[in-house]
């Protein structure tokens, strides 16, 4: 058998040497996913970031176990974290704590460390998703730490984004001050067992009021009551939900807000936007790694030397270096 066939008979070690390739760059793991893409575009992609010690990780972890008893769908976890490599504790700790998982053969687990290029962990880890999703994971959750334009953008252009928060991690609410709460679908501020949650849970609030200019009523266990805008059944509301993932509290919650995010997409035509905007993206990126590629093979690197060396001493701007360099190529 191939390991394209195997793959798609749900065998996890040939997944994971897939997984392995793609993310070496390996020409033969590019081709084994272009025989498989036909098969993506099934499974619902959640993007998970925060600031680092929030409890991503933890949570993923109980989301996973909770969507496979309550919905009997498979679920894979794409764990991003560029900050520490393979060896580092984190990811470490992670595995570890994720051991737990490994016995549900519904459940696949994949960490991944940066790669060095620029916009490369972006482009590997898309690459990734799709071999999960053409494996038939009806769940890819993908934990990105949010810091960082790459791994903001990995989670933003996921199916639904959640965006989780924890209290006394300074004064302020790390979403508002990443710029990411307008990305966020479902809002989870998680170690609720900690003193300053509902401050979170009303910055986060007051914020999403702010930012939609739609005014909520909120009760006192910080549940919508009530919203005052056109009830058309059209605007998403990101709920703003409390957890302590490391003991299993609010996780229904959670959970029952993802798949309410997933109708909402499916029945207002938002799944098929966001496909289609998280596939042109990605052929514009690697169209554009490919153009700059062929260029620099084409020309002669004193050719971009001396352009930069006229840029350095002010005698052309970046643009006109581009445009002369173009230029000479054609
Ligand atoms: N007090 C408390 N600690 C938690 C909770 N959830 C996770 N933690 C702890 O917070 C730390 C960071 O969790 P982790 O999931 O690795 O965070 P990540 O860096 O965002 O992935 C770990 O020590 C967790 O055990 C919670 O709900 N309450
Ligand atoms: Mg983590």
């Amino acid at each position: 058998m191939s390991l394209l066939e195997r793959i798609l008979a749900g065998d996890r070690l040939a997944l994971a040497r897939l997984l392995t390739q793609i993310e070496n760059e390996q020409p033969e793991g590019f081709e084994a996913l272009s025989g498989l893409f036909p098969r993506t575009g099934h499974a619902h992609l959640v993007g998970i970031t925060g600031a680092p010690g929030t409890g991503k990780s933890t949570l993923v972890n109980r989301l996973a176990l909770e969507l496979r008893s309550k919905t009997r769908a498979t679920v894979a976890i794409v764990a991003v974290d560029p900050s520490s490599p393979f060896t580092g504790g984190a990811i470490l700790g992670d595995r570890i704590r994720m051991r737990d998982l490994t016995g549900d053969t519904g459940i696949f687990i994949r960490s991944m460390a940066s790669r060095g290029a620029l916009g490369g962990l972006a482009r590997t880890t898309a690459a990734v998703v799709d071999a999960l999703d053409a494996a038939g994971y009806g769940w890819v959750l993908i934990e990105t730490v949010g810091a960082g334009q790459a791994e903001v953008e990995i989670a933003r252009t996921a199916h639904t984004t959640l965006v989780i928060e924890a209290p006394g991690m300074g004064d302020d609410v790390q979403a508002i001050k990443a710029g990411i709460l307008e990305a966020a679908d479902v809002l989870v501020v998680n170690k609720a067992d900690l003193p300053g949650a509902d401050n979170a849970v009303r910055a986060l609030q007051s914020s999403l009021e702010l930012a939609s200019g739609v005014r909520r009523v909120w009760d006192h266990h910080g549940r919508l009551e009530a919203v005052d805008a056109p009830d058309d059944g059209v605007t998403w509301l990101p709920p703003v939900l409390k957890t302590v993932a490391a003991l299993g509290e609010g996780i229904h919650e959670v959970v029952d807000a993802l798949l309410n995010h997933r109708s909402y997409l499916e029945t207002t035509g938002g799944r098929a936007r966001r496909d289609r905007e998280r596939l042109s993206q990605e052929v514009h990126a690697l169209l554009g790694d490919r153009l700059l590629a062929q260029f620099l093979e084409s020309h002669a690197s004193a050719d971009l030397g001396a352009a930069l060396e006229q840029v350095f001493a002010r005698q052309s701007s970046p643009r006109q270096a581009v445009e002369r360099l173009l230029a000479a190529q054609s």
